[in-house]
C-alpha cells in the first residue's frame, strides 16, 4: 500500500485515515478503493507511461464542457476538483493522483458472457465517440504520443530486439517470428493512414470490456470509464479494441490457447452495437475499413505485450514472470483466428 494516500484524502476534506484497499485489474495505474460514508475511487498517474499528466486533465475538461453543453444527461466519469479546485492532487514527492466518485451497484466485466453485453458495451463506446464528434480536435492533445502508430510500435519492437537477452529472445523465438510474419498489416495501416481515409476525432482509444460500468444485471451499461487516452485517434482504434476483448470467451491473460477462439456472433453483435451509434458519423470509405479494426489493434497489443517482455516487463504492471510473453501468444493465437 502507498502510504502517500493519507497525503491525498485530505486535499479532498477527507479523513487522512479511511480504510483503504487496492482494486482494479488495471496494467498501469495504481486504483484504490476509499470506504467510509460515501464510498470513492483513488488513482495515483503512472508518470512514466504518462508523462504530461496535466494534457489528460485538459483533455477531460474539454470534454466535460462539451458534454454538459451539448448532451446534458450524459454520465461523464471525471475527477473530483480537489478543494482548490484543481483536476489533481500531489502527494510530497510530487507525484499525481486523482479521485473519482464511487458508482453504486455497478460492476466491470473482463470476459464477455452474452451478445447483448458484446452490443451494449461496444454502443456505450460508440456513444461517446458520436458526442465528441463536433469538440474540436485541434484543441486535444495526444496524452501518449504515437499511442496506437502501428509502424512505430513495430519499429519498437524491434528496438528491443536488438536488446534482448540471448534467454528471453529465445523463450521467445515463435512470437518473435510470428510478429515478424503479420508486417503487411503495418504497410496496410500505413496506406489508410497516408490516403487519409479516416477522420481524425477524439475518441476513448482504451475500449478493453473491462472499461465500462455494468449495473447488477450485467447487462446495461452504465458509463465509460479510464478515460486517460480520450484524445485523437481514429474509429479504427475503439472498434479494434472492442473486438480484441470482445470475441473471444478469455481475456488476454488466458495462457490455455484452445480457449482463445473468435465468437462470430459476439463480433456481429458488437459491430452492431458500434453502429447503433456511429453508423452517420463514419463516411462509406470508412465503414470499409470495419473488418481491419479488429486485426490491427491485436497485432499493436501483440507486439507491445511481446516488446515488454522482450524489454524485460519495464511497462505493464505483471503478476508472475513471463505474463508478457503468456499475453503475446494469446494476442498472437487472437490474430491468427482474426485474420484465418
Ligand atoms: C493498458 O490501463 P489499462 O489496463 O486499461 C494500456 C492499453 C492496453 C491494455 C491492455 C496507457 O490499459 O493500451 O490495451 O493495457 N494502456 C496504456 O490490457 O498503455
Ligand atoms: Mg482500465
Amino acid at each position: 500500500m502507498d502510504s502517500a494516500v493519507h497525503e491525498i484524502l485530505p486535499q479532498y476534506d477527507l479523513r487522512p485515515d479511511l480504510p483503504i484497499t487496492p482494486i482494479g485489474s488495471g496494467h498501469i495505474n495504481w486504483t484504490y478503493r476509499v470506504s467510509g460514508p460515501i464510498e470513492f475511487v483513488l488513482q495515483r498517474i503512472n508518470t512514466n507511461v504518462f508523462t504530461q499528466p496535466e494534457l489528460i486533465e485538459s483533455n477531460l475538461r474539454l470534454a466535460s464542457e462539451h458534454l454538459q453543453t451539448h448532451h446534458a444527461d450524459y454520465l461523464f466519469v471525471a475527477p473530483l476538483p480537489t478543494t482548490l479546485g484543481t483536476g489533481m492532487a500531489y502527494d510530497a514527492s510530487g507525484r499525481p493522483w486523482r479521485l473519482f466518485r464511487c458508482l453504486e451497484q455497478t460492476t466491470t466485466i473482463d470476459e464477455a458472457e452474452t451478445t447483448e453485453q458484446a452490443y451494449n458495451v461496444a454502443a456505450e463506446f460508440g456513444r461517446l465517440a458520436r458526442y465528441l464528434e463536433k469538440v474540436d480536435v485541434t484543441r486535444f492533445h495526444p496524452t501518449i504520443p504515437r499511442f496506437h502508430d502501428l509502424p512505430w510500435r513495430y519499429e519498437q519492437f524491434e528496438e528491443a530486439l536488438r536488446g534482448v537477452t540471448e534467454d528471453r529472445r529465445q523463450q521467445a523465438t515463435s512470437e518473435i517470428e510470428a510478429c515478424q510474419r503479420y508486417y503487411p498489416l503495418v504497410e496496410r495501416f500505413t496506406r489508410l493512414i497516408n490516403d487519409r481515409v479516416l477522420r481524425l476525432g477524439v475518441y476513448h482509444n482504451d475500449t478493453k470490456i473491462n472499461n465500462v460500468l455494468f449495473d447488477q444485471s450485467r447487462c446495461k451499461t452504465v458509463a465509460a470509464i479510464d478515460l486517460d487516452t480520450l484524445m485523437p485517434g481514429y474509429f479504427i482504434f475503439d472498434l479494434g479494441d472492442l473486438v480484441r476483448t470482445v470475441v473471444s470467451p478469455v481475456s488476454e491473460e488466458e495462457s490455455d490457447l484452445s480457449r482463445v477462439v473468435v465468437r462470430r456472433e459476439f463480433y456481429n453483435a458488437l459491430v452492431e452495437g458500434y453502429l447503433s451509434q456511429m453508423r452517420d458519423s463514419l463516411s462509406p470509405q470508412e465503414r470499409e475499413q470495419i473488418p481491419f479494426a479488429g486485426p490491427m489493434m491485436v497485432y499493436i497489443m501483440s507486439l507491445r505485450f511481446l516488446a515488454d517482455f522482450l524489454r524485460g516487463d519495464t511497462y505493464y504492471h505483471t503478476k508472475y514472470p513471463g505474463q508478457n510473453l503468456v499475453r503475446a501468444r494469446n494476442q498472437l493465437q487472437l490474430l491468427a483466428q482474426l485474420t484465418d
